[in-house]
């Protein structure tokens, strides 16, 4: 009997024990993260721009790749940890700024992070978001045709040679323009060929196509026109 309430006791104590040190965890898991760079969830479900992109993909693509970058940025950061407090977008704007130690990898992951974060943003569920007559008018001021744009969209994407983005940026000047960049870079980047703010994105990385569409990026880049986010390109774009 007595032995019984030792036992007793004890596995009591143990117990407890492991529910302080829960608790403290929890509670020392955002302190300890405050400030870091987080994933965000995606802004519809996983399998919504099925059939064009599948789901098992995104999964891949967002909590894996996407992750991976989160983490490996949040590593590159640990020695200068007041850098956790600026927006993603002032940092990778000005890498020529940071520390020459972590230059690298903070343009190689931070850049993975907000060209993802970006993607993610400007696709829909196909048919939900479609184009306004305005965009279009837009589109074809600046291309002659919405099928020239779309060329020339799918040229960019095709011709990235190894992996990289195709981008439709907007100039100062107002002035939309194809460009495609290299890696994880992007034209918001100081040193990037051609500068301007990023309306639209495709991620040409075999990671982003490669399970559906194998080797053929092409078909990649033509399917990707019935799952993009009109609106959120027209919005980005403005006046
Ligand atoms: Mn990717």
């Amino acid at each position: 009997m007595i032995q019984n309430l030792q036992n007793a006791n004890f596995i009591n104590f143990k117990t407890m024990k492991r529910q302080n040190f829960l608790t403290i965890l929890i509670v020392l898991i955002p302190v300890l993260s405050f400030g870091q760079f987080k994933l965000p969830d995606l802004p519809y479900r996983y399998s919504a721009l099925e059939p064009y992109i599948d789901s098992t993909t995104m999964h891949i693509h967002h909590d894996l790749h996407h992750a991976t970058y989160i983490s490996n940025l949040n590593k590159s950061l640990e020695k200068y940890p007041e850098l956790y407090k600026k927006e993603l977008l002032q940092i990778i704007q000005h890498i020529d700024q940071l520390p020459t130690d972590i230059q690298t990898a903070v343009k190689n992951n931070g850049g993975g992070v907000y060209n993802h974060s970006f993607f993610w943003k400007i696709m829909a569920a196909p048919g939900t978001a479609p184009m306004s007559a305005v965009l279009e008018k837009r589109l074809i001021d600046n291309f002659g045709s919405v099928d020239a744009f779309k060329a020339e969209f799918e040229k960019a994407a095709t011709s990235r040679f190894g992996s990289g983005w195709a981008w439709l940026i907007k100039e100062p000047s107002g002035k939309l323009r194809i460009v495609s960049t290299a890696n994880q870079d992007n034209p918001l980047m100081v040193d990037a060929i051609v500068k301007g703010i990023p309306v639209l994105t495709l991620d040409v990385w075999e990671h982003a196509y490669y399970l559906k569409y194998q080797n053929k990026r092409a078909a990649y880049a033509k399917a990707f026109w019935n799952v993009v986010n009109w609106t959120e390109v027209e919005r980005l774009i403005g006046k």
